[in-house]
């Protein structure tokens, strides 16, 4: 082993990854795209997010109000339903409860109703949450990943990162967010997936 592939080496023995995947899990080095339809092409300039469903007043914000906000750095590892895992991801972006902070400020505070969230995506995508999940401290609307702007690919110009949830709760292309006051399910959720997702309790299929 050379001694670049000795330090760059991450979580990879069986000591620094125990507890960290899993069941039915496996890790994986590549940074796999998993995408139903096509690939969006979003410039930060046409971006927008709009907030709508249970809040006082409609809004929406663009990308410079959103670098505006406060930036935030998470270290995590992410998990796929598709069973690969991918340990100490890093991300930077606005997080979920900043975000909410300035929702409110435009919007005005959220009713005690809107106890439900649906992401929504350039393309349609759409997939659902309680509003619990997404106020984990480490719940990112990202746009940096390993230091570069997120690719196409990979939800760029904005994507959620919600990593304690099977990725498919994470919204590429991320331009909305609605409000509900019950769970209704998204893309995926409504051809099976589980409504919550929580890899460690296999939530996979509903
Ligand atoms: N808009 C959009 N977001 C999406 C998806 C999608 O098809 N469209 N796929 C989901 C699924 S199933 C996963 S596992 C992750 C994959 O993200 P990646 O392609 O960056 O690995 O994005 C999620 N977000
Ligand atoms: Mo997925």
């Amino acid at each position: 082993m050379s001694l670049f592939d000795k330090f760059s080496k991450k979580a990879e023995t069986e000591d620094e990854t125990a507890g960290r995947i899993p069941p039915g899990q496996h890790l994986t080095k590549g940074f796999p795209v998993l995408t139903y339809g096509a690939t969006q092409h979003v410039k930060t300039a046409e971006w927008s997010c709009r907030i709508f469903g249970l809040v006082g007043k409609e809004a929406t914000f663009d990308w410079d109000e959103l670098m505006a906000l406060p930036q935030t750095e998470v270290h995590c590892d992410i998990h796929c339903v598709t069973r690969w895992s991918m340990l100490d991801t890093t991300w930077v972006g606005v997080r979920f409860v900043d975000f909410l902070k300035a929702v409110e400020a435009k919007c005005g505070p959220l009713p005690a109703e809107a106890t439900h969230v649906m992401q929504h995506s350039y393309g349609g995508y759409t997939t659902n949450t309680p509003l619990s999940f997404l106020t984990d401290e480490n719940v990112l609307l990202a746009h940096t990943f390993k230091g570069e702007p997120l690719t196409d690919e990979h939800g760029g110009p904005l994507r959620m990162m919600v990593p304690k949830y099977y990725f498919w709760k994470s919204a590429k292309w991320l331009n909305g967010f609605e409000f509900m006051n019950e769970d209704r399910a998204g893309f995926w959720e409504r051809y099976g997936y589980h409504m919550r997702g929580d890899p460690w309790q296999e939530e996979r299929f509903g």
